[in-house]
């Protein structure tokens, strides 16, 4: 067996699905790509933004020659399906967090390589690193770019995350593969907000996945979007034909879905012990609960009503203002006193406006109940 292969046996042992491996020289067909990126606006707040650190493997470890790449299928990959009063969490962030797991498996293969193999891994990456992740999972083979950007592999489709092990030693690269989207545009098709601007083209300002996560202001015309998302969007995966699949993927765990308002009514340490290995707690407890409250608006859930009161009353000036916005799509009777009622006491001229604007939608029911007083 050559060595190239060894080092796959290994990563397969210690539980990658997938693993490719391509040189670490810079990626300096991608500085168009990345300079665009930044003179459009459409690169995300989470991308690292030194240029030639992103597009050269040297700069965070000079002594590289090789970039071992590797997939692992992100569990549980059946699909959710929700009850009423629960959102959405997408599945890269489903079962333990990814970040983790591929972390301890890429310091199990570390270790393998070195001592089985007397290579020398120098450092292992995922997702937080400054290299394009996909762009090296395509170099290496491991998959294609997908017209939704996501990197589609044979047999797992596109539901892998990704990470990489860059090594002093230089390995036989394998040949990147053919797109094979043909003229397929379903995801684009079916992109809720148009973040897909066009084929491998994202506005990543527009991307339900960024804005389940940001500390911006969301927009209300992209609230109604979010539907009962609370972290990460699946759509452009789960319409694309190469992850139509089934077999023995479907994973044991029970499917992972978020209860809305207990979610609302979590303390810090409990949500820090409930959800301390899960990929979705990184942002931290009120970018959830602030997901939550918008899910419940957008299903106009009443029974939230007393919670999401609580919550317009309380000290925090970001729930206060969705959940003026939630409890203007309620509408019920107890929505709007307390709304009327807030607006007295509001300082903050972000919150005052979402409690205006959610008591002006809502004129025509306030003056129903004022005439039946
Ligand atoms: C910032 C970020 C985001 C941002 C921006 C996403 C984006 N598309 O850039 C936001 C928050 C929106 C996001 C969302 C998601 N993300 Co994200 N994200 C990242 C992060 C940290 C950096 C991405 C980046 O550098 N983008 C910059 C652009 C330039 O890179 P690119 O998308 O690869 O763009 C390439 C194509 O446009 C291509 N290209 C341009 N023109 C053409 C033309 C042709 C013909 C071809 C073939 C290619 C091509 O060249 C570009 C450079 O390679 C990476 C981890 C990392 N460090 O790499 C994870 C990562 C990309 N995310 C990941 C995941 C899982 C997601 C989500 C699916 C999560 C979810 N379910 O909500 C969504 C998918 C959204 C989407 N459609 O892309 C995985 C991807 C796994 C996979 N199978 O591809 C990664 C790799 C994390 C990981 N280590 O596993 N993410
Ligand atoms: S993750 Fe959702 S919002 Fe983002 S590009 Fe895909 S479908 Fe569009
Ligand atoms: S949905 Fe179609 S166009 Fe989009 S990534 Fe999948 S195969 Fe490609």
């Amino acid at each position: 067996m050559n060595l190239e292969k060894k080092v796959k046996e290994l990563a397969y042992q210690v539980g990658f699905d997938l693993c490719g491996i391509t040189t670490a020289e810079p990626f300096y067909n991608l500085q168009q790509v990345l300079e665009q990126r930044v003179q459009t606006r459409f690169h995300s707040e989470f991308e690292e933004l030194n240029l030639p650190k992103r597009l050269n493997p040297r700069l965070s470890s000079p002594e590289a020659n090789s970039i071992i790449a590797l997939g692992k299928v992100c569990p549980p990959v059946a699909p959710v399906k929700l009850a009423r009063g629960q959102g959405k969490i997408a599945r890269f962030a489903r079962g333990r967090d990814y970040h983790l797991e591929l972390r301890e498996a890429m310091d199990r293969l570390s270790c393998l390589l070195q001592n089985q193999l007397s290579l020398t891994p120098l450092t292992t990456i995922v997702d937080t690193g400054p290299l394009i992740d996909r762009a090296v999972a395509a170099r290496a083979g491991i998959g294609w770019y997908g017209k939704n950007c996501s990197i589609i592999s044979q047999g797992y489709g596109s539901w892998i995350a990704l990470g990489q092990i860059l090594i002093k030693e230089k390995l036989k690269p394998d040949k990147p593969q053919k797109e094979q989207c043909g003229s397929c545009d379903k995801c684009l098709q079916a992109c809720p907000t148009g973040a897909l601007q066009g084929p491998y083209q994202l506005n990543s300002n527009l991307c339900l996945s960024q804005l389940t996560q940001t500390k911006s202001i969301i927009p209300k015309k992209y609230r109604l979007m979010l539907g009962t998302r609370i972290y990460g969007c699946d759509t452009c995966q789960e319409v694309c034909p190469y992850n139509n699949f089934s077999g023995n993927l479907v994973s044991e765990q029970e499917e992972e879905a978020i209860d809305l308002i207990s979610l609302l009514r979590m303390s810090n340490s409990e949500f820090r012990r409930k959800y301390k290995d899960k990929a979705y707690a990184w942002r931290g407890k009120n970018i959830l609960q602030r997901n939550a409250i918008i899910a419940l608006g957008n299903l106009k859930e009443k029974s939230a009503s007393k919670d999401l009161i609580s919550l317009l009353n309380g000290p925090n000036t970001m729930l206060r203002g969705y959940s003026a916005w939630a409890l203007g799509r309620i509408k019920s009777p107890e929505a709007l006193e307390a709304l009327e009622r807030a607006l007295k006491e509001e300082d903050d001229p972000w919150v005052r406006e979402e409690i205006e604007d959610a008591l002006k939608d809502n004129k025509q029911l306030k003056a129903l109940i004022n005439n039946k007083r």
